[in-house]
């Protein structure tokens, strides 16, 4: 804190029921749940409104989530425009073999793209409820989380002074890259990690989808991803070394590698474009436990990061505020606690099922180019039994599509 803070106890220091740090897709829900039931929050946010309507990740929501969403009255963009998606298809050995996952469950996936859900939501929070929003704040800081009246400082990119914000409760949205996680205790946090030894480079190709379906290519050269965006976007993934610079992958390597690893009997060639997203990603996952220190109770990425594999991160981020923004909702209306202490091991529940179908998955994908003849072996046998088996093909789609608990 510096000497341009007010004094904690000032009365003009600010005060929130909640501070929300992170503009994501937890944080945002959480930030629309509390305004819909009439309570004022302040939503902290690194970046610019304009960047978080534009980041590109995301795509595949979870049947179960939109109706969350729905239920909270933030769904009505998606269900006009989300595509949903019936089935999947593995390439392997060079032959297709489809999954109809609805045929098997009677659910779907939606695809809408983390940008418009965050846009939605902006707009729902800040234009449409009113909520309290701060844009471009640097150096989060947390204070006081095991009292019952935290505090949030940050500098105001405007003034560049420090601000102070007293409240009930600090909700920790802040992502993968986030401040609010360090601040549990490591005497009080358990963190279990997972990192697969593997990259994938994620792109973005401004061209149409080449499937009406999502595409897995199991191939000895690695894996590779193809996911409709929308009519004129597809995401694109390739198994690479973790670190990999994006510059070794020129185009050309690119479009040649994604045709091959891709290639199936019958399968007609991928329509290439121009990438406007090449990144590379190192595929590792972990858990923090509980999700809770004293008055800070974490959300989404920050508590717990599923790597791309198995789409289910921003999925597991809902659930999260789901429960958070209703427990915090019954706590400051109604007294009522019960939600709150039973929050962490309510969401670790599905968490951890999450946890373990990606690592499931990513067997699946990353052993045919191990290098290690075994794996190969045993994963691609574990891959004919989804398609041989239909016990097998039902327990696939039921983890793929995500655990249905019923109404969120
Ligand atoms: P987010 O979305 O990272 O939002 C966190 C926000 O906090 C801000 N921030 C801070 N704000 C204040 N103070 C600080 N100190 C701050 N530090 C950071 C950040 O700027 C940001 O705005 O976390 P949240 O809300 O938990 O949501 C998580 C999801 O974004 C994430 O799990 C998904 O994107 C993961 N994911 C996918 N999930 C799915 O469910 N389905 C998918 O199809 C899917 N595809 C993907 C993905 C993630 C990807 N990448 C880039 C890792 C595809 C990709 C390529």
């Amino acid at each position: 804190m510096t000497s341009t803070s007010p004094h904690p106890n000032s009365p003009s220091t600010p005060r929130f029921p909640v501070v929300v740090v992170g503009a994501g897709p937890a944080g945002l829900t959480i930030g629309n749940i509390l305004r819909a039931a009439g309570l004022d929050c302040l939503v902290l946010e690194t970046e610019t409104r304009e960047f978080i309507e534009q980041r590109p990740r995301a795509g595949v929501i979870e049947e179960w989530a939109v109706e969350g969403l729905r239920q909270r009255g933030l769904a009505a963009n998606l269900l006009e425009r989300a595509q949903r998606h019936t089935q999947c298809e593995f390439r392997f050995g060079g032959q297709r073999h489809r999954l109809s996952y609805t045929e098997l469950t009677g659910h779907h996936h939606y695809v809408y793209p983390q940008p418009l859900l965050v846009t939605d939501l902006v707009r729902e929070y800040a234009d449409v409820l009113g909520g309290e929003i701060r844009f471009g704040v640097r150096d989060v800081e947390l204070h006081d989380l095991d009292t019952d009246r935290p505090a949030v400082s940050y500098t105001d990119p405007e003034t560049g002074q420090r601000q102070l914000v007293r409240c009930d409760f600090v909700a920790g949205c802040d992502g993968a890259r986030g401040v609010t996680r360090a601040a549990l205790p490591p005497e009080r946090a358990r963190v279990a990690r997972h990192d697969y030894g593997i990259g994938w480079l994620a792109l973005l190709a401004e061209a149409p989808p080449s499937s009406d379906c999502v595409l897995f290519g199991v191939h000895p050269r690695g894996f590779a991803g193809h996911m409709a965006r929308s009519p004129e976007v597809t995401r694109y993934y390739l198994e690479c070394p973790p670190g990999d610079d994006p510059d070794n992958w020129p185009d050309d390597r690119v479009w040649a590698e994604l045709q091959h690893r891709l290639a199936a009997t019958g399968a007609p060639p991928l329509t290439e474009g121009r990438l406007i997203e090449k990144r590379v990603l190192d595929m590792h996952n972990y858990v923090v436990e509980p999700m809770v220190f004293g008055r800070l109770f974490l959300a989404g990425d920050a508590a717990h990061l599923t790597a791309p594999i198995a789409a289910k991160g921003m999925n597991l981020a809902l659930h999260d505020a789901f429960l958070l923004g209703d427990a915090l909702v019954a706590y400051l209306t109604m007294g009522d606690s019960v939600g709150l202490g039973g929050y962490s091991e309510a969401c670790l529940g599905r968490v951890w099922e999450y946890q373990e179908f990606s690592q499931w998955l990513s067997e699946v994908y990353h052993g045919a180019s191990s290098g290690d003849p075994y794996r190969a072996g045993t994963t691609l046998a574990r891959l004919r039994r989804v398609f041989e088996s239909p016990a097998a093909g039902l327990a696939f789609a039921e983890s793929y599509l995500g655990k249905d608990t019923g109404p969120q």
